[in-house]
């Protein structure tokens, strides 16, 4: 099947007992045994539940995967990849990546003795620079969030390989539809189907799609034993977004290449940040790697400076100024005072997450009253 039907119909099969072409929302913690251990494959629901085996089996095969793993969250699907690892063991994350996933890493895992490199991955010898005999884990995030650097996927996985080394990558940003790490050499894949993957800001949900049986049964092990699952009424509405995400992307893709154009020529606007530019640096592998450029879009306001960035972002009427992305709705961050201020001051600016920043996540709305908005909003600057 090519992607925009694996959309609709992977993993989705027409209800034994009703025939409901929807996968039903299957609201149940336990399952009839006619003698112990005889059931018709689902015991309780931590371990397994139909509907989250249905978005489990779609998201395999979205990302080329042989399985996918379904948790609470994006930080709970993260939690479980680092729980494969032991005290003592150290992994090279890039140092541009989404505030959370830091925070887990230093004020969590740290604690339990695991030792994380942030690192600029601009460059895969860069990132073989920092393995030693204790490196397990190379942790990239591309495009990252929020300063949308491209990360060489192909080169970070002939790297991992050579050493012997997992190669997780948070594909959130750009979503199967439009990268596909697992086929570049990852080892696994993660989202915050939060974002993209849901697409309708309705739901908290995260995933993990992996093709080494191993590795899927160790990670299915974490997820059983640790219990961070995500219920079925959440698994069901990722179902259902996941059915328009090529639909969506299509758009979001069309919306912000409009904004990159506008913002790049206005006069409050100091610099953007995009793939999609061709003087943006990652251009050239964006182009190899992904399938277009996405619908994130961050730039920095003229002076950058905190109170500009604020003032703008509080003068949006169409974009709503919130966390999170990826929904059908246009949002706007200031990643300094939101989404990355787990990550100390002088460690964000070193990265670009500077006080003037500001990120756009570009819905699908009619593109003339986004353009007006961000006009309007910047307008209190001149
Ligand atoms: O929010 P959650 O579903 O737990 O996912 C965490 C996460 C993981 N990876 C990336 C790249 C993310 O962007 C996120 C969550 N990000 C936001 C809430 C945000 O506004 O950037």
């Amino acid at each position: 099947m090519k992607f925009g039907t694996k959309t609709i119909h992977a993993g989705q099969e027409p209800d034994p007992t009703t025939g409901a072409i929807m996968t039903p929302i299957y609201q149940t913690s336990t399952y009839i045994q006619a003698s112990p251990g005889d059931h018709k494959g689902y015991e309780y629901s931590r371990t397994g539940n139909p509907t989250r085996s249905a978005l489990e089996k779609n998201l395999a095969a979205l990302e080329n995967g042989v399985h996918g793993l379904c948790f609470g969250s994006g930080l709970g699907a993260i939690d479980a990849i680092i729980k494969l690892l032991s005290p003592g063991d150290e992994v090279i994350s890039t140092n541009d990546l989404y505030g959370g996933t830091y925070r887990i890493f230093t004020k969590i895992f740290e604690f339990y003795g695991i030792k994380f490199h942030f690192i600029g991955m601009d460059n895969a010898d860069k990132v073989e620079s920092y393995i030693n005999e204790n490196t397990k884990m190379i942790w990239a995030e591309t495009p990252t969030n929020p300063m949308m650097n491209i990360i060489d996927i192909k080169a970070c996985a002939q790297v991992a390989k050579k050493h012997g080394l997992l190669l997780a990558v948070d594909n959130t940003f750009a979503t199967p539809y439009l990268q596909q790490p697992l086929t570049l050499g990852a080892d696994i894949v993660l989202h915050s189907a939060t974002k993209y993957l849901g697409g309708h800001s309705d739901v908290v949900l995260g995933a993990l799609v992996v093709k080494n049986d191993d590795l899927a049964a160790r990670l299915a092990f974490i997820q059983n034993a640790t219990g961070a699952i995500c219920g079925p009424m959440d698994s069901f509405l990722v179902l259902r977004g996941i059915k328009t995400l090529h639909v969506r992307m299509d758009r979001h893709m069309s919306n912000a290449k409009a904004l990159v154009a506008h913002l790049n020529e206005h006069p409050a606007v100091e610099k953007v940040f995009y793939p999609g530019l061709e003087s943006h640096p990652g251009h050239a592998l964006a182009t190899r790697q992904m399938r277009g450029y996405g619908g994130m879009i961050s730039f920095v306001v003229k002076g950058d400076n905190h109170e500009d960035a604020v003032s703008v972002v509080s003068a949006f009427k169409v974009f709503t100024l919130a966390e999170s992305l990826g929904g059908v709705e246009s949002l706007a961050g200031h990643p300094a005072s939101m989404t990355h201020a787990s990550i100390p001051k002088a460690q964000r600016e070193a990265t670009g997450v500077t006080d003037g920043l500001i990120r756009l996540s570009v819905g699908i709305e009619d593109i003339q009253d986004l353009l007006h908005d961000v006009d309007s909003s910047l307008s209190v600057l001149l």
